[in-house]
């Protein structure tokens, strides 16, 4: 099973709602590693970078003013399949269609303010890491809970 890193944001929704610590925990909970946390304020080049798929979509203006309208959360997670882990936590991109029990869908209704983003693929989340974490801002180390939270073929 591979061990993956992934790219989440804890967006600026989230940092006014006082939400940070709900949604960390809610990844803490799952058993997956923080190894790269960092406060920022995005600016509009940096969403054109994160978001380059989005850039010509019509919705780019709105995004790019939401995502840049305060201080997010940037963490780099690593764990045993974490970008689809996380994405599965995350719930649908439409927090009023995300299932309950998963973040968007128990703490958000909006489709543009859905509380959190995370990379999609291996080569996104290689891609977004980058954007945010020099390689040396990343601190991997083991956790003494692997043998209790994945059985060995899993780790
Ligand atoms: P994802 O965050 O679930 O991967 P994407 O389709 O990659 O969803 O869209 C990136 C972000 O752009 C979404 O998380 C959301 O904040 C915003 N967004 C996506 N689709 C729309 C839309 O149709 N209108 C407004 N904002 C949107
Ligand atoms: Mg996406």
């Amino acid at each position: 099973m591979a061990l993956e890193r992934t790219l989440i944001l804890i967006k600026p929704d989230a940092v006014q709602r006082r939400l940070i610590g709900r949604v960390i925990t809610r990844i803490e909970d799952k058993g997956l590693s923080i190894i790269g946390l960092k406060l920022l304020q995005v600016t509009p080049e940096i969403s054109r970078l994160h978001y380059a798929e989005h850039v010509s979509k019509p919705f780019y203006p709105e995004l790019e003013s939401f995502i840049t309208s305060g201080p997010l959360v940037a963490l780099a997670i690593e764990g045993p399949e974490a970008i689809t882990v996380m994405r599965t936590l995350m719930g649908k991109t439409n927090a009023r269609e995300a299932a309950p029990g998963t973040i968007r869908g128990d703490l958000g209704a909006s489709r543009q303010m859905n509380l959190i983003h995370g990379s999609d693929s291996p080569e996104s989340a290689q891609r977004e890491l980058a954007i945010y974490f020099r390689a040396d801002e990343l601190v991997s180390a083991p956790t003494l809970l692997t043998s209790v939270l994945w059985a060995k073929e899993e780790q």
